[in-house]
């Protein structure tokens, strides 16, 4: 049994159609509906139209990603209970169109932050890049928060000094948009509002945030294990605290306990080899080793990181990752399951005629086809020399 291939589309509005997917050869669908505002319940209705436009097109819808936990649920916050009511009848709602996996992720105010979304390579395609120094220019010159510069390395503080009087007021204000936005399609967060989120994160650190992604799961196990729904989080992007937003799923132990911490089998993991690669920190080969058992979804790509801790996003199969090791695992976990394990090749180079075409940065179609195909390749190597057909 091999794995699913998968496909992020982000519905109707997407600029790459279901007809697009199913050329690049991906039979699952990932998707969410993005236009329901974050803790609202997702309707039933909704749900099986999304469903219904997926399969009329002859895809299934696989994983839903993401169901967004809202920031009071993170900030466990007065009107907490709320937004978890909300939560599980949205859980019960997909499990009643036949939806069983659900990705999210914790992490605070943020999705994943990157500080260029244009980094062209030698070749003259473009990826999605993250520079410290970029990082600090933000944080100290443009969001001024207090005490910021502590948690930068003194030469990236220089630099990020150096930059500030260079940059011009056009490149800050569109470092500043690319820092403050989240999922793409899902609009920014404003100066005042990152300001106000990291003074409370700040209040519930690390072991608070931790507590609060626990009680989150406790409310909704319940609901998964009567529904069959396997749960996936979502690494942190990248796997560092920034901003000092705290960060609780960036490293082997996060995960593990994460997975101890509410031991019950809906507690899943969404493997994101992009993410974890780009810490120092982490082996992702040795972390799937670790917490396979519960992975119930892949992102796959790889990212390439300098001395100094900046990455980009590399080609699928070249990179710090070492995708050969981490679909080598995938596939030997793979064999242990009832049903398939889906993958996505996550984001891709905007390249060939994308270059010309407005993309949902990371998500145009020829560079995640690219990646879809050197991954379905290197899975089908390595299904053939494991287990070979009698
Ligand atoms: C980053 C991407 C993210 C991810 C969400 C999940 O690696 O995969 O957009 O989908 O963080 O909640
Ligand atoms: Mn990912």
């Amino acid at each position: 049994m091999s794995l699913l291939q998968s496909w992020r589309w982000y519905g109707p509005n997407d600029p790459v159609t279901l007809q697009d997917v199913k050329q690049a050869g991906a039979t699952g669908i990932v998707s969410a509906l993005h236009h329901i505002p974050h803790g609202e319940m997702w309707p039933l209705a909704e749900i099986q139209e999304r469903k219904r436009i997926i399969e009329e097109a002859g895809l299934t819808w696989a994983v839903v990603e993401s169901v967004p936990v809202h920031e009071s649920i993170k900030t466990r916050a007065a009107d907490c209970e709320l937004f978890l009511e909300n939560y599980r009848q949205s859980l019960r709602n997909l499990a009643a169109c036949g939806l069983h996996i659900i990705c999210y992720n914790f992490m605070p105010v943020l999705d994943w932050t990157r500080t260029n979304l244009a980094y062209e390579l030698k070749n003259g395609a473009k990826a999605l890049y993250f520079d410290w120094a970029d990082l600090a220019v933000f944080d100290l010159f443009i969001l001024k928060r207090e005490g910021a510069a502590q948690d930068y390395a003194p030469p990236v503080v220089q630099l990020a000094q150096e930059r500030s009087k260079t940059y011009s007021q056009e490149k800050l204000e569109q470092l500043s948009e690319i820092i403050r936005m989240g999922v793409p399609m899902e609009g920014f967060i404003t100066l005042e509002h990152l300001t106000q989120s990291i003074s409370i994160y700040k209040e519930i650190g690390h072991a608070g945030l931790r507590e609060n992604l626990a009680y989150f799961l406790e409310s909704i196990m319940g609901v998964c294990e009567e529904n069959g729904l396997k749960m996936t989080i979502h690494p942190d992007d990248p796997p560092y605290p920034i901003l000092g937003l705290p960060r609780i799923a960036s490293n082997k132990e996060d995960l593990l306990f994460i997975l101890k911490r509410v031991d019950r089998a809906p507690n899943g993991i969404c493997f994101c080899t992009g993410s974890l690669g780009a810490g120092g920190h982490n082996n992702p080969v040795e972390i799937l080793k670790a917490v396979g058992e519960r992975v119930y979804f892949a992102h796959l790509r790889n990212v390439l990181k300098n001395h100094q801790g900046n990455f980009y996003e590399s080609d699928h199969l070249a990179g710090d990752v070492d995708m050969y090791g981490v679909m080598r695992e995938l596939v030997r976990i793979n064999q242990t399951r009832p049903e398939p394990i889906p993958f996505r090749p996550d984001h891709g180079h905007q390249m060939l005629d994308d270059l010309h075409k407005v993309t949902n940065p990371g998500y145009s179609a020829i560079g995640r086809l690219r990646g879809l195909a050197e991954l379905r390749g290197l899975e089908m190597g390595i299904e053939r020399t494991l287990y070979p057909a009698p």
